[in-house]
Parts: C-alpha cells; structure tokens; sequence
C-alpha cells in the first residue's frame, strides 16, 4: 500500500486573499452575498455531514441510491483508469462507484479534490485503506481552478457530485462545463449529479430543516469571517431563511439582520451597516430539468450518454461523454 498523499494546491496566502476579497465585494455588494465555499471550514464540513443525515434533505440520500443502483453500468460505461472528483468532501457516496471500477478492473488510481483540507485529509487515509490497489491522491483546492491541473494519465473519468453544480449561476456553470470538457479527451466522461426541480415544499424544508441543522450551517459563515477576518457579527442577530426563486429556479438562502445594525470588519478595516430585514445571500442550489442540463451540457461539448433518476424524480445521475 502506498502512503496516502495530499496535495495542497491552494496556500492559506491564497485563501486569505481570496476570502479578503469575496467579503470586500460581497459585502458592499447590493444585495449583499457571501459564496458559498466559505461555509466548509472543520466545523462547517461537520454541520454538513450532519446536514445529509437529516429527514428533510434527500438529495444526498437520492443520489447515494441511484449511485448504488447503477455503480456496474457506470463502472462499465465509463471504463475509466481515473476517477477524479470534484468536491469529494468525505468521498462518502463514491465509495460504491469506486468498488464496482475497482472490480470491474480497468480503475487503477482516485484523484479527489476539495477546498476542506481536513475533510479530504481523512477521506484519504480512510479511502487508501479501503482500497489498498488504488492510488489516492487528494487535491485540495478550489474546485472551479482546480481543472486545468488535474492529473490527465490514461481514460478518466470526472466525478462532480452532489448536486454543487447548482452552487453556480448560469454564466458560471457554461465556464465551468466548458472547462471541464475541454480538460477531457475523447472517451472521457463527467458523472454529474444534480437536484431536479420538484415540490416547492420539499425543496424549501430541504434547506430549512426542523431542527435548525441548515441554520447552524448558514450562520457558520459569520463564525468563520469572525475568526479568520476580525469581524464582530453576533449570530444572535440574524435569520436564517431559506426560499424557492422560480424566476430562476434556485434555492436561496440568505442570513437576514433582525435589526438595524452595523457590523465590524477589523482585518479589512471596514463597517457593514445592515437594516433590520436586509439580509445576505449565502447560496443558491440550482434545480434542473432534464431537457435544461441536457443542452447546458451540449453546448458545454458533453453528449448525455444515461440520465438516471428516483421514483420521484428529486435528483438526476448522468453520464455525459466527451
Ligand atoms: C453541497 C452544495 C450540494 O446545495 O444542496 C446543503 C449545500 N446547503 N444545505 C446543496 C447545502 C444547504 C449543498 N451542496
């Protein structure tokens, strides 16, 4: 067995950097946003863990399902020697896809990536041990920079789960896709995970679950903007709110100020005044239909190869080709 390997692509400079500049902009944005990748340090990939194990949201638990239904056919379809995955978190769901091309034997090395060191740190050392012929290489970077430099040895195969392509705006999905099959050859192909659009009530409950799991994760960006830039929010002061936007059928959500208020950014020497009932958005999760992915991704360059869905038809699995 090999030593598991990490490889930090993205330094704490970088981070510090970047995270210094999405608040600057965000925050003196109108609306004000935040993006959604500062949600997942140690304790925000926790909360999200918790979050997949809740009644109300189904996307994971959909997705896992499907994967465990056709993990043969998509081993056998994709033939790949490398797996990479984007935003592989806890690699939890691709463990069932990573057996099937394991055994159906042409998957010889995992290449996952994800912005949570400590996450991917343990995925790694749990996954080589898992999968002793396989070489593990986990990347930890930013999943929209991280194509270019993506390992390009034999037939691969890009795994991006989960449903975070909904995390991007239109212009910022067409960019990514079309980078993603750029980075392909022919033969590649590109395991995509998405959330269908289905019940507003369903939806909504999803990201504002009963037992305030989702709430704690919204809020966890204020913690995390606390601790790494100096700021002063009192989470105390805002809402968290969850709702369907059906013009552009997303789910939002957003951190909304119970009062007036003025909060403090010491590292980036700023006052971000708020009035009771502004509020930031701190996400948006994209639903898709069928025929909408289907021609983002053929314009993108991808040719639908299978498009698996639930009974219900919450989630799609789709194999894409080059
Ligand atoms: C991990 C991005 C897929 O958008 O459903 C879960 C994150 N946010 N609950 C999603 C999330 C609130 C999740 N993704």
């Amino acid at each position: 067995m090999s030593a598991p390997s990490l490889d930090i692509r993205i330094t704490d400079a970088d981070i510090e950097d970047s995270l210094r500049a999405d608040v600057l902009t965000g925050l003196s944005s109108s609306p004000k946003t935040l993006p959604p990748k500062w949600f997942y340090d140690a304790r925000g990939s926790e909360l999200f863990t918790d979050i997949t194990a809740l009644a109300e949201y189904y996307p994971t638990r959909t997705e896992r399902s499907l994967l465990e239904r056709h993990a043969g056919d998509i081993a056998a379809a994709a033939d790949a020697e490398t797996i990479v995955e984007l935003g592989s978190g806890s690699s939890e769901k691709t463990r069932v896809l990573l057996r099937a091309a394991v055994d159906q034997g042409a998957l010889n090395t995992y290449v996952p990536q994800d912005v949570s060191e400590s996450a991917l740190a343990q995925a790694v050392t749990e996954l080589q041990t898992e999968f002793p012929t396989l070489r593990v290489h986990g990347i930890v970077s930013d999943f929209t920079h991280a194509i270019p430099a993506l390992p390009h040895s034999g037939r691969r195969m890009i795994a991006f789960l989960g449903g975070t392509l909904g995390n991007l705006n239109p212009v910022e999905r067409a960019e990514f896709l079309g980078a993603l099959a750029g980075s392909l050859d022919d033969g590649g192909t590109l395991l995509l995970g998405v959330g269908l659009v289905t019940d507003v009530d369903v939806m909504e409950a999803a990201y504002d679950d009963a037992d305030g799991v989702t709430a704690a994760f919204d809020k966890n960006v204020l913690t995390v903007l606390n601790g790494r830039l100096g700021a002063n929010f009192d989470l105390d002061d805002f809402e968290h709110v969850a709702v369907w936007n059906p013009e552009d059928e997303w789910i939002e959500m957003r951190l909304r100020a119970r009062r007036d208020l003025t909060v403090r950014v010491d590292d980036l020497d700023i006052d971000v005044p708020f009035s009771a009932g502004e509020s930031i958005r701190t996400e948006i999760s994209a639903k898709f239909r069928r025929d909408g992915i289907t021609t983002e991704l053929a314009t993108a360059g991808f040719r639908v190869a299978d498009f698996w869905t639930d009974p219900r038809e919450r989630f799609g699995l789709i194999l894409a080709a080059r």
